[in-house]
């Protein structure tokens, strides 16, 4: 029934898409016996039961408390917000208005940054949705939400099983009074490599039309270069286009000259003359110090005529204060995190901050008893996601030498507990600053920072230090990002790559010296459209599209899950780590209105092939999968 709505649309009667691969594929006309929704859910359940879930380290269901939501008298009346004032504005007089205005604003990180750099990008929507309709009446004076982008797109495919478009496309339902704010990797969109100009510029069209209204664009080498094509596409589509420099270093380090006040002067003049709304710092490692955030701050408020944004991470427990340094500097938004989301590798805490500006004449208009509330909500469901904790237990005050940024931490520890370096930990993030200036003192941040990150991993594993590398390089087989950066397949970085690694690394290789997106050819959009089109054998979305360009493997990956366990972004988060225990009920909600009560009844003995029989109740009703033992 399916393929036959597909024939009736107009889009496919007028010929609209190629169908001649209809007639030359009666592969077609065979259709895999569909399994239902509520099978498939089993089959997902039963599977995770018995074989747990990637990085969760129990397989037993630990008992959780009911999480909290916070309690709001009247969901259906969301105050206006930023949104409409952007609507009405549009962003030129919205960046003035910003800017004219006396108050501080803020962003609200906790739906991406303050996960990405806690429980590596974990959060699933279902959790982000199950607060969100209060979040936009609690705080419907945020500056901007920080809700998609950075890793949360490929992490969402990757590792939750869930479309990153339909987040977006929920949260923009039930929030549409504030900013959505992204973060755009400029040249490498939400990835880690480059893309074609056409594909950036797609990219920020779709997002657009999806919900997001403000782009914080950046480049890994602060190359920019590497961000002109974005933020004029940010600004064709009517968006605000947040430029943002990349902080590193020690602004007020005399010994650190690289990266001094002129630099960062310099970039925010190009930033605005290519055509910047928002000028933001983002200090992804945590590295500006309180003065220097003042000193900064103040400068650049003289340097340009754009609203400045501040993001850090308070890594070494100093984001308070610089934040309040900053605020006196004249800086326009902040970036905090909810509470029980902040703090440590993520945002400052936007209660904290609250309090530290009690009584001064920047005092926060945020609703500290709704931020309380919020903060309870994400204690409760931060347990769920116990296991992807860095078990950092207290503020790290060797981030000014390591220089890692907050959102790349426990991403890193995962990747070294994934090839057995786990234990080293300490050894790989002291390499990584030692990799940091092999490699020339250079900006770390996605993906420049995956590049450093890969060589820091490789370096411990093989035992090998600065003088190996040079000496028997021309023996070692480099990691591939490594040999893509020192390409230029990332860009250039501040002041040139160091000449002798780099022919080391590239081992005859001559570098680019050009903007690669110039050189990589187009997508066909069509092209790919009609291969998704024959190959998932449905309608193919725009965000199909995208994603598949973006990411290919992931995409097609996360299709195939979704063909053999349906839409799992369904599941309660516990449900989805653990599966179930034997006895318990668990309610699935798989539309509105629609509920799958669902029972474990018995696990079967493996059989000779590792298969098991699992035996449930389905509303009532006895039913068996059978699921692969991979113990
Ligand atoms: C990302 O690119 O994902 C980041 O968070 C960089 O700080
Ligand atoms: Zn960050």
């Amino acid at each position: 029934p399916f393929l036959e709505n597909v024939m009736q649309h107009p889009d496919f009667l007028s010929g609209k898409y190629n169908t001649s691969f209809v007639d030359s594929s009666p592969e077609l006309f065979v259709f895999a016996k569909r399994l239902d929704r509520g099978t498939k859910l089993l089959n997902y359940i039963g599977n995770v039961t018995v074989n747990g879930f990637p990085g969760i380290s129990s397989k037993e269901k630990p008992y959780f408390d009911d999480v909290i939501i916070p309690k709001v008298n009247d969901l259906e009346s969301k105050p206006k917000g930023t949104k409409q004032l952007l609507e009405e504005l549009g962003p030129v007089n919205f960046s003035k208005w910003v800017k004219n205005e006396k108050q501080v604003f803020y962003t609200d990180t906790t739906f991406r940054d303050a996960h990405q750099s806690l429980l590596a990008t974990r959060i699933r929507t279902k959790d982000l949705i199950s607060v969100a309709e209060q979040t936009s009446v609690i705080l419907p004076n945020l500056f901007s939400m920080e809700m998609w982008g950075g890793a949360t797109f490929d992490v969402a495919y990757r590792f939750l099983n869930e479309d990153p478009w339909e987040r977006l496309l929920l949260l923009r339902n039930q929030i549409p009074n504030v900013l959505f704010q992204m973060l755009l990797r400029g040249s490498n969109a939400v990835g880690y490599k480059n893309y074609p100009d056409n594909l950036v510029k797609k990219f920020i069209e779709a997002s657009s039309q999806a919900g997001i209204d403000v782009f914080r664009i950046f480049d890994s080498l602060n190359w920019i270069k590497g961000m002109e094509v974005a933020i004029e596409a940010v600004r064709d589509n009517g968006k605000l286009a947040e430029a943002a420099i990349c902080y590193t270093g020690d602004v007020l380090d005399p010994t650190r000259t690289k990266y001094d006040m002129n630099y960062y002067k310099t970039l925010a003049k190009d930033l605005e003359s290519a055509g910047a709304h928002i000028l933001a710092i983002k200090d992804m490692a945590g590295l500006l110090k309180p003065q220097a955030a003042y000193q900064l701050i103040s400068e650049l408020k003289e340097s340009v005529n754009l609203p400045i944004h501040l993001h850090t991470h308070d890594t070494s427990g100093n984001g308070i204060y610089t934040y309040v340094k900053a605020i006196e500097a004249g800086v326009d938004i902040v970036d905090v995190a909810v509470g029980s989301m902040s703090g440590f590798t993520s945002q400052p805490s936007a209660n904290s901050l609250y309090y530290a500006l009690e009584g001064s004449k920047y005092k926060s208009d945020l609703n500290i008893n709704g931020l309380e509330q919020l903060s309870t909500y994400w204690e409760g469901v931060r347990k769920y996601y116990s296991s992807f904790e860095s078990g950092m237990m207290s503020s790290h005050t060797e981030i000014y030498q390591h220089e890692m940024p907050g959102g790349q931490y426990s991403n890193l520890q995962q990747q070294a507990k994934a090839v057995g370096l786990g234990d080293r930990f300490d050894e790989v993030k002291q390499m990584y600053g030692r990799v940091n200036m092999l490699f020339g003192d250079i900006v770390k941040v996605t993906p420049s920072s995956k590049v450093v990150g890969d060589m820091a991993l490789f370096m411990v594993q093989n035992n090998l230090d600065e003088d190996t590398i040079y000496e028997k390089g021309d023996h070692i087989d480099f990691p591939d990002s490594v040999i893509e950066f020192f390409e230029g397949q990332l860009g250039q970085p501040h002041g040139g790559f160091p000449k002798s690694l780099q022919r080391v690394i590239l081992k005859g290789k001559q570098p680019l010296i050009d903007r690669p997106g110039e050189s990589l050819n187009p997508i066909d959009f069509k092209q790919v459209e009609e291969y998704l089109f024959q190959t998932l054998k449905r309608q193919v979305t725009l965000f199909d599209v995208l994603s598949y360009a973006l990411y290919p493997k992931v995409f097609m990956d996360y299709q195939k899950n979704v063909e053999k366990y349906g839409d799992v972004s369904v599941l309660d988060t516990p449900t989805f780590f653990y599966g179930t225990r034997i006895g318990e009920e668990v309610e699935i909600e798989i539309e509105r209105g629609k509920t799958l009560i669902v029972k474990l009844v018995s696990i079967g003995q493996p059989q000779n092939d590792g298969n098991r029989v699992i035996y449930f109740e389905l509303n009532g009703q006895p039913r068996e999968v059978v699921v692969k033992d991979f113990s």
